[in-house]
């Protein structure tokens, strides 16, 4: 069982509410709050802040920072960060160990980077000359900009490839950006942007990141069963393994049952979060990608399962991405 008791995938309007819930309901603990900068179609990106005494923003507190759905199918992201959220909340109320680190830490937490896209998959429906498909399977954001102008009426809908305008938000920091593993074509799957951070969605990551005293990040995905770590592209894999960084990721693979590896072993990536992040303020950042078959496959499994480190998962016994979770969130209370 989850820690809000949820069973089936939310929609964008069922984070909106639950964020704003939690935190009328809590208010010394909880705070919502919005992201600096509304997407190109105009949406709010929502966040949550779970501390003791949360007004007291000036406390000098390291940052854990957990997010997801910087690709719009990738829909368990969204649920694990979102319940997350309840875990804490929950166990503030129930749990020593969680209220003491809870204690120690600020939590900022974003379930959906890029509302946009999310809304268009979660809700896909056929759509003029586009099946359900092409909707669903979107991952971009909707900028629309860079597409020819013929492509760009009816704002973020499938091109007549069956792909989708936009841009990769997890291609579009400044980390190494414009190298390997990003396409420079608009139609492209990974297209980097027009430039780093030409995105809002890009650009409220680094609001955070730049403000807050974030030594601890995780950005969800889905769906390969992985904790990865930075570097992104092997060109620039430093000489040496960093052995601290390894040891938190197999700690936090430990518990969810994942590989943990660096993410250029996976395929070259340049232009995502925690290659941003890391090199820019030196705190822990990890992608983790929750296993799964599809992007979205059953709750059952690809959710609660996951979450809880339940069988028939890998992480069977051993805490689930849950575990992985209050491990990292143990390295920033005690680091
Ligand atoms: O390609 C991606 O953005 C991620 N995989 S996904 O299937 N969710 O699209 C993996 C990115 C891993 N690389 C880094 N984080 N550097
Ligand atoms: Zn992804």
């Amino acid at each position: 069982v989850l820690p809000s008791g949820r069973t089936s995938y939310r929609h964008l309007y069922d984070y909106e509410y639950e964020i704003k819930e939690l935190a009328r309901n809590n208010p010394n603990l909880v705070s919502a709050f919005t992201m600096p900068e509304s997407t190109w179609e105009g949406r709010d990106v929502m966040g949550l802040e779970i501390a003791t005494d949360v007004k007291n923003v000036t406390d000098g507190k390291p940052v854990d920072f957990t997010m997801g759905v910087h690709h719009a199918r990738e829909w368990p992201a969204g649920e694990t960060v979102m319940e997350w959220a309840y875990e804490l909340v929950n166990g503030y109320a129930h749990d020593n160990q969680i209220r003491s680190m809870v204690g120690k830490t600020r939590n900022v937490i974003v379930p959906i980077v890029n509302p946009d896209g999310f809304d268009i998959s979660r809700e896909a429906e056929p759509k003029g000359d586009f099946s359900r498909f092409d909707y669903e399977m979107k991952r971009k954001n909707c900028n629309v900009n860079d597409s020819p102008p013929q492509y760009a009426t009816g704002v973020c809908k499938a091109n007549p490839a069956g792909r989708i305008r936009g841009t990769d938000p997890n291609r579009n920091y400044a980390g190494f950006w414009g190298g390997n593993g990003a396409e420079i074509a608009w139609s492209g799957d990974t297209f980097r942007g027009s430039a780093p951070f030409s995105e809002p969605e890009s650009r409220n990551i680094r609001s955070i990141v730049s403000s807050r005293q974030v030594t601890n990040l995780i950005t969800f995905h889905t769906n390969a069963a992985l904790v990865l770590r930075p570097p992104g592209v092997a060109d620039v894999r430093p000489p040496l393994e960093e052995p601290q960084y390894k040891a938190l990721g197999d700690k936090l693979a430990s518990r969810n049952g994942y590989t943990s590896e660096p993410s250029w072993a996976l395929y070259d990536t340049t232009g995502t979060t925690e290659d941003w992040s890391y090199w820019a303020t030196a705190g822990w950042g990890f992608t983790i990608e929750v296993g799964g078959a599809g992007f979205h496959e059953a709750y059952e499994t690809a959710v609660v399962a996951e979450y809880a480190g339940l069988a028939p998962t890998t992480g069977a016994g051993k805490g689930g991405n849950r575990g992985a979770l209050l491990d990292m969130l143990a390295n920033a209370a005690d680091p």
